[in-house]
């Protein structure tokens, strides 16, 4: 049973929240673009959730307590879809959780770990949050069971997904969306702050795991599945094997613990905490 791998936030007591889980497979196809949109304040008022994207149930003690961390630049209406199709979906999990979108300023190529590290931060500021989820605007889950919570070890979460025919490219992928405890985050320093422009970063994220002797885990490819919105692809950086290569020189000296930025404005919006990082 995959649920024994959990991690949990709080130690179980009367009437925690139960995890059920329906064992149904996610082969059919959601078409999140196409679900009906609802306007954020009615949704926010409809299911509860409070200002900054955060929720918990209610009628039993949560056992799972997470972040979910988004970086974002300019992608409105995949953001849109995501909130409208993410929140219904988390509170079926019973989860006590917040949303984060970190949105990197312009001028800069946009760096996604860096954006992970600047969230992972100022969401430690707020809360002690015991769990995130570090994922892009463009991933949605489709199955009920792919549970938004930590798991003993570092968990890659979207190993199937449609645009590869809900096949694993390949075995180092620990990019889209995974699931790391504070600890482990930690643990590896974080992600590397170096990446600018796509590729890479998650690469290196996963050989940070491997020097620390940390083995990943997956949920078998029916529970992990994800559909993709589509959009254009971003052109790869050039920078991305350089910096791979002597990626294991900085572990230590690179990620959380030299994380610099700035935050240029910041906003509890009904379904997210919105921050805006100079990185
Ligand atoms: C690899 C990239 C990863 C990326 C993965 C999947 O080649 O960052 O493809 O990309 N590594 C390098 O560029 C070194 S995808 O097909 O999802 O666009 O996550």
């Amino acid at each position: 049973n995959i649920y024994d791998e959990m991690e949990r936030s709080y130690p179980p007591r009367d009437n925690s929240c139960v995890i059920s889980v329906s064992g149904r497979r996610s082969s059919h196809l959601l078409y999140p673009e196409e679900h009906p949109r609802e306007d954020p304040v009615a949704m926010a008022r409809r299911l509860g959730i409070l200002p900054g994207g955060q929720w918990k149930p209610l009628n039993c003690h949560p056992l799972f307590n997470v972040a979910i961390i988004l970086p974002y630049r300019n992608r409105q209406s995949q953001l849109a879809v995501f909130m409208n199709y993410i929140h219904p979906f988390l509170q079926t999990q019973n989860l006590d959780y917040r949303i984060f979108v970190i949105e990197q300023s312009p001028m800069r190529e946009f760096n996604r770990a860096k954006l992970f590290n600047v969230g992972y931060a100022e969401a430690t500021k707020i809360n002690d949050f015991h769990c995130f989820i570090f994922q892009d605007i463009d991933l949605i889950p489709q199955n009920p069971d792919n549970i938004y919570a930590c798991t003993k070890m570092p968990r890659h979460m979207s190993s199937s997904v449609n645009t590869f025919r809900y096949n694993l490219p390949y075995t180092g992928l620990f990019g889209g969306a995974i699931a790391l405890t504070r600890k482990q985050f930690e643990r590896v320093n974080g992600f590397s702050n170096v990446f600018y422009g796509w590729g890479g970063e998650d690469d290196d994220f996963y050989s940070r795991l491997q020097s620390r002797g940390f083995q990943i885990t997956r949920f078998g490819p029916d529970v992990a599945q994800y559909y993709m919105l589509t959009h254009k692809k971003e052109p790869p950086s050039t920078a991305r094997f350089a910096n791979l290569e002597n990626g294991a020189r900085r572990y230590d000296t690179d990620g959380l613990n030299n994380l610099e930025y700035r935050v240029l404005n910041h906003q509890l919006r009904p379904l997210y905490s919105w921050i805006l990082a100079d990185v």
